[in-house]
């Protein structure tokens, strides 16, 4: 073990108040150079299950990251990950989120699949998916890193349970097998200027597929999707930073759009 049991539950509330104190902090990469990531998965699980005991929270779904080849490679890696969202992060269109308690968050627009039944198991296909979706939704995810200028490893971006923060989900549901979530187009403005775009091939060819790859994953460790959960499924395009006032929507062929607003709010 890189991080003993003692240090692990420091390592997860150095993580943890980090996110409370909205400040960032060096990685843990630094003190663990050999943390491996199936260490860091470890981590990660014992810091949600801290963070909802701390907060009250109850699980809310599974979100993946660098499901673009685009994003593999500009962080070296051959491999999504994977990490776990919490009730209290699902934010609303009509609320514009809170940036003093971000500490230098980005948007991603992501396609977000509710479950309509469990799903779990190492063979699970993306056809499966498809079966078990109730629905499919536009969404757009705050990541906002607890690292020093958003930069890390890929054990300290799993351990740091992949930069999630916040989600907003648009209104409009659409039932998996009405739309061709691969060549789905996407444009991201921000302020009223195209930032971004992307299509729904760019999560690892196929949305669905992204989503597979997680359930496999996760069935290595005992565990799957629920009933109920809602998944994003990777970022269509890179993440664009946002400041006070800033006004992001993404815009999905199908699907209708979603807009995030941020104020200076207590
Ligand atoms: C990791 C999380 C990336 C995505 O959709 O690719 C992610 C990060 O880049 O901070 O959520
Ligand atoms: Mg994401």
């Amino acid at each position: 073990m890189a991080v003993t049991n003692r240090s692990d539950i420091e390592v997860i509330d150095y993580l943890l108040r980090a996110e409370s104190d909205v400040k960032e902090v060096v990685k843990i990469t630094d003190q663990y150079p050999d943390l491996s990531i199936d260490e860091a998965y470890d981590l990660q699980k014992k810091l949600i299950e801290r963070r909802m005991e701390k907060t009250k929270t109850k699980r809310l779904g599974i979100k993946l990251g660098l499901t673009s080849k685009a994003k593999q490679e500009m962080m070296g890696v051959h491999e999504a990950i994977y990490g776990y969202l919490l009730s209290d992060m699902l934010a609303l269109e009509w609320e514009p989120l809170q940036q003093h308690r971000l500490i230098h968050p980005k948007a991603e627009p992501e396609i977000a699949f509710i479950m309509g039944e469990d799903l779990m198991g190492e063979e699970v296909t993306a056809d499966d998916v498809m079966k078990a979706a109730k629905y499919v939704v536009a969404a757009i995810e705050v990541i906002d890193s607890r690292y020093k200028d958003f930069r890390f490893t890929l054990p300290d971006v799993v351990a740091d349970n992949c930069s999630s923060a916040k989600l907003i989900l648009g209104s409009k549901m659409v039932k998996p097998e009405e739309l061709d979530l691969a060549s789905i187009g996407m444009v991201m403005s921000k302020n009223g200027e195209i930032v971004a775009t992307g299509a729904g091939s760019a999560v690892l060819g196929h949305p669905a597929e992204a989503v597979a790859w997680a359930v496999q994953k996760l069935a290595k460790r005992g565990e799957g999707l629920k009933k109920g959960d809602i998944v994003l499924s990777g970022a269509l395009s890179e993440a664009i930073a946002f400041d006070m006032d800033d006004t992001i929507i993404a815009q999905f062929d199908g699907l209708g759009s979603v807009t995030l607003s941020s104020r200076y709010v207590k």
